[in-house]
């Protein structure tokens, strides 16, 4: 056993060290950790967790865009620190919330199996029935994801769209308590984890909404260097999960795009086949890069042992390495395709533009 606080066993294979997961305070956030040490208490029935609850700064600016706000790692330093200083061992997000290169000492050591990625139509009790293409012309939509208002402007040209900041909760009593909203637009699998299905009148195929990079993800942050923490986590890992995120994080890295810019994706595994599309678009949706591209990922292969490679942040030792990169090497492929046809430009005047906003 290496590592300062190494999990100590007890000799009769039990794990008796003290465990600290570190979450954000909003509700989604603790919902999330709260899933992910139920699963490893499944796994490991005599560890011993304890969820260690902190604000950061996304949390505590909820009156700016997200996309205005300027800060990569909006909701993950505080965290980071905390698990830099050995203060926790382990941090649940949503892995679209991760940026595609983590600060030195930090891995994502699990990807969990997707919830349903796509996009959902929340609307105003007083539209019950309507959909997109229903509602009157000049409804205002609520988002501030600048992905999700290029496609859908573009698709719904006689709808408009504001932006609407908070947490889920918020967001639903800015929604149903004032008029300022016909309709919002959240992820799928956010709603479904607070319980709120029931709230979806609408799932966005891709043919109206193209979802973000690690959309529906969760993903188990660890430092590096904690082989015991790190290969406790491991077994949480959904293969198929983790291969269609590390193309979509591989392809938004190339694309050197960050957690706001209008760039979306779409995966699936068949078979032995991975298929990757993926798009940018300006801020109006006026302008569109998009692609699909494939590769073979064997996922069956058996996993080398004692290999330790990281693929755009993720650590995930339990899925064949050949795989991991097919799916890397995918992703990087698709956006070479893309900025070959001048999705670096698309991108440069969309930052701009909103910069300016
Ligand atoms: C990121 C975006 C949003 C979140 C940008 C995007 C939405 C921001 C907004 C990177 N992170 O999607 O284009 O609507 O103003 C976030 C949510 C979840 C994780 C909430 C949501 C839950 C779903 C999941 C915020 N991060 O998107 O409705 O686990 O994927």
């Amino acid at each position: 056993m290496s590592g300062n606080g190494s999990i100590s066993q007890e000799g009769n294979g039990k794990v008796s060290r003290v465990i600290r997961m570190g979450t954000r305070k909003s509700q989604l956030a603790r919902i999330q950790t709260d899933s992910v040490a139920g699963r490893l208490k499944e796994l490991y029935p005599d560890i011993h967790l304890e969820i260690v609850a902190m604000s950061t700064i996304g949390d505590k600016i909820l009156d700016t865009a997200l996309s205005k706000i300027g800060e990569k790692s909006l909701f993950t330093k505080e965290l980071e620190n905390a698990l830099e200083r050995n203060e926790v061992d382990i941090v649940v997000h949503s892995l679209k919330d991760l940026p595609t290169s983590l600060p030195p000492g930090f891995t994502i050591g699990a990807i969990l199996q997707r919830e349903n990625p796509h996009d959902a139509v929340v609307l105003h009790p007083k539209n019950a029935g309507l959909t997109l293409d229903s509602l009157p012309e000049k409804s205002v939509i609520g988002t501030s994801s600048l992905r999700r208002a290029a496609q859908l402007k573009k698709r719904f040209p006689q709808l408009e769209f504001e932006n609407i900041r908070g947490n889920l909760n918020t967001r639903l009593k800015k929604l149903d308590e004032k008029d300022d909203y016909s309709a919002i637009i959240l992820a799928a699998a956010g709603l479904k984890r607070m319980g709120w299905d029931s709230r979806i009148s609408q799932i966005l195929g891709p043919e109206d909404c193209m979802y973000a990079v690690g959309q529906g993800a969760l993903a188990v942050e660890v430092r590096a260097q904690d082989k015991d923490i790190l290969e406790m986590v491991s077994v949480l890992c959904h293969p198929d999960t983790v291969l269609q995120c590390i193309s979509e994080r591989a392809f938004l890295k190339q694309l050197e795009g960050g957690c706001s810019v209008p760039v979306a994706v779409h995966t699936e595994v068949k078979g032995s086949m991975l298929y990757l599309t993926g798009a940018v678009y300006s801020l109006d949706g006026a302008d569109c890069l998009k692609d699909t591209m494939q590769t073979v990922v064997e996922i069956d292969n058996k996993v080398e042992s004692a290999q330790e490679c990281v693929h755009v942040g993720v650590t995930a030792n339990s899925v064949s390495s050949s795989a991991l990169e097919a799916a890397e090497k995918l992703g990087m492929d698709l956006a070479n395709a893309l900025l070959n046809k001048g999705a670096k430009d698309i991108l440069t005047t969309a930052r701009k533009l909103n910069d300016a906003r």
